[in-house]
């Protein structure tokens, strides 16, 4: 016997706030807890049931699939498919939507995901997650082109992530604050553990790749380094560094002790006409939904993630998000050096 509320019981409870709410969206939530479920069985039994490596593939962004990448997005499809609430899905790991197959009725909403965050820290047996948005499917329902996804973040219906770490956690928002829940392996229910989780708007930890720091811009050079320079530099105090290169553990860590997490574009990317590492639609918007419910900011050091207008379901674009202060202070040190240019 638990003595939780289960992520079930939240979600109907919510649902019964919302006037005319037909049960549909509580039930698509409902699947994509139990494709998360199942992940997590996954990625925990890891080499026990030959899971972990590469599959020797490449997905459309050129990137090497893991093993995981390609079962874990079949989960997710099989999972979110059947039950008529979709009228399609887009994934990190397919080049094209997925329209609802014809046996299945459709349904209003729309789910964008990443299957497995960080696929590349399973092999080495580090936190791994999964991201996923849900958009209203425009117009009329079973429409699912291309143009249907080109919606900007600010019009989510929800967002969340689940975190496969020492516990398995699924964190949520449908535009209400956020909420954390943790998996009770014994009787297979996310418990809600971490009610109306917020992020106090100052840190003193950062999170970037710095192997790329000699591509850089100057606004996010001129920050890292008044970081480092700590008590003896013009912040006057000093910073700690974390990177997992697991964005899902980032963002995490910082919904519970603040931070900031930095992907942003650099020279090297630029050369090769691309406008940052994370995707918008799997992982940028969800994650500034949620980061943003929570109090937190996120911009790209030039726009709000959430205001930009996508053109192209696997568009890459610069990420600054976390403590509210300091996203600021960053998007205020891009501000100067456009102003002076
Ligand atoms: P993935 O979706 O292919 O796993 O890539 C996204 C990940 C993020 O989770 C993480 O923040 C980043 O890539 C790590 O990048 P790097 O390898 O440069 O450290
Ligand atoms: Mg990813």
């Amino acid at each position: 016997m638990h003595n939780g509320t289960t992520i079930t019981q939240f979600i109907i409870e919510e649902q019964r706030k919302i006037e005319g709410a037909t049960g549909d969206f509580t039930s698509l939530l409902n699947d994509i807890v139990t494709a998360c479920k199942v992940i997590s069985n996954m990625v925990n039994k890891g080499e026990l049931i030959g899971v972990l490596g590469s599959a020797g593939s490449e997905n459309v962004q050129g990137e090497t699939q893991k093993k995981l990448d390609i079962l874990t997005n079949e989960v997710f499809l099989r999972s979110n498919e059947w039950a008529g609430h979709l009228s399609a899905m887009a994934s990190e790991e397919m080049d094209e939507i997925y329209e609802i197959p014809g046996q299945y009725p459709r349904g209003k909403y729309l789910l964008t995901f990443d299957p497995l965050d960080g696929s590349s820290n399973t092999d080495v047996n580090v936190s791994v997650g999964t991201i996923f948005s849900i958009l209203r499917c425009p117009g009329e329902r079973v429409c699912p082109n291309l143009d249907a996804f080109m919606q900007p973040g600010v019009q989510q219906v929800a967002a969340g992530y689940a975190l496969y770490g020492p516990s398995t956690m699924m964190v949520l928002t449908t535009g209400n604050g956020v909420n954390g829940f943790t998996l009770d392996q014994d009787i297979g229910e996310f418990i809600l553990t971490h009610p109306d989780m917020t992020i106090p708007a100052d840190t003193r930890e950062f999170a970037i790749n710095a192997s790329n720091m000699r591509f850089w811009e100057a606004p996010v050079q001129r920050y890292v380094n008044e970081c480092l320079a700590g008590t003896e530099g013009p912040r006057g105090e000093d910073f700690n560094m974390r990177w997992i290169a697991s964005m899902v553990a980032e963002v995490h860590r910082i919904l519970t002790r603040g931070g900031i997490f930095m992907y942003p574009v650099d020279d090297k990317m630029k050369a090769t006409g691309t406008e940052g590492k994370l995707r918008l639609m799997y992982e940028a918007n969800p994650m500034s939904f949620i980061v943003e419910q929570a109090g937190g900011a996120s911009s790209t050091g030039r726009e709000r993630i959430m205001e930009i207008a996508p053109k192209d379901l696997h568009q890459r674009v610069p990420v600054i998000l976390g403590s509210k202060n300091e996203v600021e202070r960053v998007v205020g040190y891009h501000a100067e050096t456009a102003a002076e240019a």
